[in-house]
């Protein structure tokens, strides 16, 4: 069967990237397909949120550079939280540009994201040399880390449609030992597929930003849909919330993120219930 209706058990069992099969092992322990996208600028928010939402997640989404108080310390804390809870982290970086220069972006600076980050992003826009960048520094971790490429964006009047989606598709099945899957809005096992792909064995993630279950949108082109949507009807597979968890507030509510949390968590579980009795 197509990996969305199989287990998050089974495939991860049988996945060959490192990564992608601790996210899907975590997910079937603790029965959770929900990131949190934890979008705020204080550190100490950051850990507020990050210690609230942690027993409902597999997943914490980092935006690294807009923490206005960031130091060493704060990754390494993130590290050891990660193991403590058992989740993993996405750093989204969103990389575009030659590969010698995102090597350099992921491997050093102050952030080194490639030294805590388990699961980082690009867009495919320059070119297959973009994976190959990241993946020299990557793929020679001792933990082996895994590559999304954005193959859609959520926001309305996005260019990432048509071609650009099946060429994106195109180049993830060159490098399947890097690239685990896609940040989209849909399944891409038939995106751009012809006979000569073994799409049998091929299992693409499916991370999906823009979920809501209040709102529809924001004032800045964000658009979203609701956890059923996302993963019932359009089998994607973590959904990655944001605002709909943490608030718009400039003052976090750790008891409401936490809720909040929890209901997201049930939502998502219960859409993929829902996908795989089919
Ligand atoms: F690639 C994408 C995309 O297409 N849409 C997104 O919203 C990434 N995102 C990120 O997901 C975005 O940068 C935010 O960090 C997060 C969504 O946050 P929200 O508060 O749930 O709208």
């Amino acid at each position: 069967p197509a990996p969305h209706l199989q287990s998050y058990k089974d495939r991860a069992d049988r996945h060959t990237n490192l990564a992608a099969r601790a996210l899907l092992r975590c997910m079937d322990a603790k029965k959770t397909n929900l990131a949190v996208s934890v979008d705020v600028t204080r550190t100490k928010d950051f850990f507020d949120i990050i210690e609230a939402v942690a027993p409902y997640v597999c997943l914490i989404k980092t935006h690294i550079d807009i923490l206005e108080d960031w130091e060493p310390s704060v990754t390494a804390k993130l590290q050891m939280l990660a193991s403590e809870h058992n989740f993993l982290i996405f750093e989204d970086r969103k990389f575009a540009d030659i590969g010698n220069t995102v090597a350099l972006q992921y491997s050093s600076g102050i952030y080194k994201i490639s030294d805590w980050a388990h699961i980082v992003n690009a867009h495919p826009v320059p070119g297959p040399s973009v994976i190959t960048g990241l993946a020299s520094v990557g793929m020679k971790s001792k933990e082996t880390r895994g590559l999304l490429l954005l193959a859609e964006m959520s926001t309305k009047g996005a260019l990432t449609t048509g071609n650009y989606t099946v060429d994106a598709v195109r180049m993830a099945r060159q490098y399947r030992e890097f690239v685990i899957g896609f940040i989209a809005q849909r399944r891409m096992e038939g995106v751009g597929a012809s006979e000569t792909d073994i799409t049998a064995e091929e299992d693409f993630l499916i991370l999906a930003p823009g979920v809501g279950l209040d709102a529809k949108g924001d004032a800045m082109g964000q658009q979203y849909r609701t956890p059923t949507e996302v993963v019932t009807e359009c089998g994607c597979d973590v959904i990655i919330v944001g605002r709909g968890i943490i608030g718009t507030g400039r003052d976090i509510d750790v008891e409401v993120v936490k809720r909040q949390a929890q209901r997201y968590q049930a939502a998502g579980w219960e859409a993929y219930e829902n996908r795989v009795a089919r």
